[in-house]
């Protein structure tokens, strides 16, 4: 599930060779963070066509929002929101990740041109959902979210929420190996701020490297959430709205980048897309001995 130079790979989508970058386009009128910019096709479309020009690899494709309290969408509504999107981008050759919690959704989505499920139950929400994934020889996230293991939108209340989100990922993927997802097509995400608090979800990006022991590539979607609040939350307690959240968001972007992750999600692209690449850079001039094969700077216009 790497190629030579250790970089995670996912079969059935394009090889890169830095952290890749996940563009968001949530066609839903409320998502916590960019909620209703992005509603009508035209719009989502074009968004999602911006965000590959700023430097996006991928772009997920979402009709429901997860936030806390959110009602469900029905499937048709949701069927209405995301496949003409998905059509729409297909056309213009972007790679799509579809994020929907239905079989039927992702089922449409792929055959109108997604490369990608991104499932935030982790295949627990739809019992067809990953006989779906498997028979079309798709490439799945298994995102942990414990609303999902344990049967309602609880508060994750976890000993050692590193050990318990792993091993519980852990399972899940045997779960969908068992279903008959490829085990090289299966990636995983801590599902930050999933049943999960400020401490919980900074202790999991503390320890990414216990996630990357599952052995499958790693997707971090930290943008804009509320921990990257309580990080930035003025002495008085305040947060700053989601949309102030993109620098911290490009910050968390750089370190998974560095911890080896496979992607991040993100709603702004561009500092993230300009964080993978430093971090790129800074890896190819790593040697064994940590010493730059450059780093003779004699000739050169200096050091700045
Ligand atoms: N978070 C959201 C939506 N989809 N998908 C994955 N794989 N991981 C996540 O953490 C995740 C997700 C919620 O964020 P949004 O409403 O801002 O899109």
């Amino acid at each position: 599930m790497s190629n030579h130079s250790g970089r995670p790979q996912v079969a059935g989508l394009p090889h890169w060779d830095r952290c890749a970058v996940m563009g968001v386009v949530n066609v839903t009128p409320d998502s916590f963070s960019d909620g209703g910019r992005w509603f009508d096709t035209t719009t989502a479309v074009k968004h999602g066509l911006d965000l590959v020009a700023q430097g996006a690899d991928l772009i997920d494709v979402g009709g429901e929002s997860t936030r806390p309290g959110a009602t469900r969408v029905d499937e048709a509504e949701e069927l209405r929101r995301v496949i003409p999107v998905v059509r729409g981008l297909a056309a213009e050759g972007v790679t799509i990740s579809v994020d929907t919690m239905r079989a039927s959704v992702a089922e449409q989505s792929l055959a109108a041109g997604a490369a990608l499920v991104n499932d935030v139950s982790g295949g627990l929400s739809d019992p067809a959902m990953i006989g779906v994934v498997a028979a079309a020889g798709a490439p799945f996230v298994v995102m942990h979210w414990r609303g999902f293991l344990e049967g309602g939108n609880v508060r994750g209340v976890y000993e050692d929420v590193v050990t318990e989100v792993v091993d519980e990922l852990r399972a899940r993927v045997a779960a969908v190996l068992e279903g008959g997802i490829a085990a090289d097509r299966v990636i995983v995400d801590p599902g930050l701020g999933f049943s999960k608090d400020a401490d919980h979800d900074l202790a999991l990006l503390a320890r990414l490297d216990r996630l990357l022991d599952l052995g499958h590539p790693l997707l971090v979607a930290a943008s804009r959430k509320r921990f990257l609040g309580r990080v930035l939350a003025d002495p008085d307690g305040s947060l700053p709205p989601a949309r102030e959240r993109d620098a911290a968001t490009a910050a968390v972007s750089a370190l998974s980048a560095q911890a080896g992750a496979w992607a991040v999600r993100v709603h702004e692209v561009r500092a993230t897309a300009d964080a993978v690449r430093v971090v790129r850079a800074v890896e190819q001039a790593r040697t064994p001995d940590g010493v730059s094969p450059e780093s003779d700077a004699s000739g050169a216009e200096g050091a700045r």
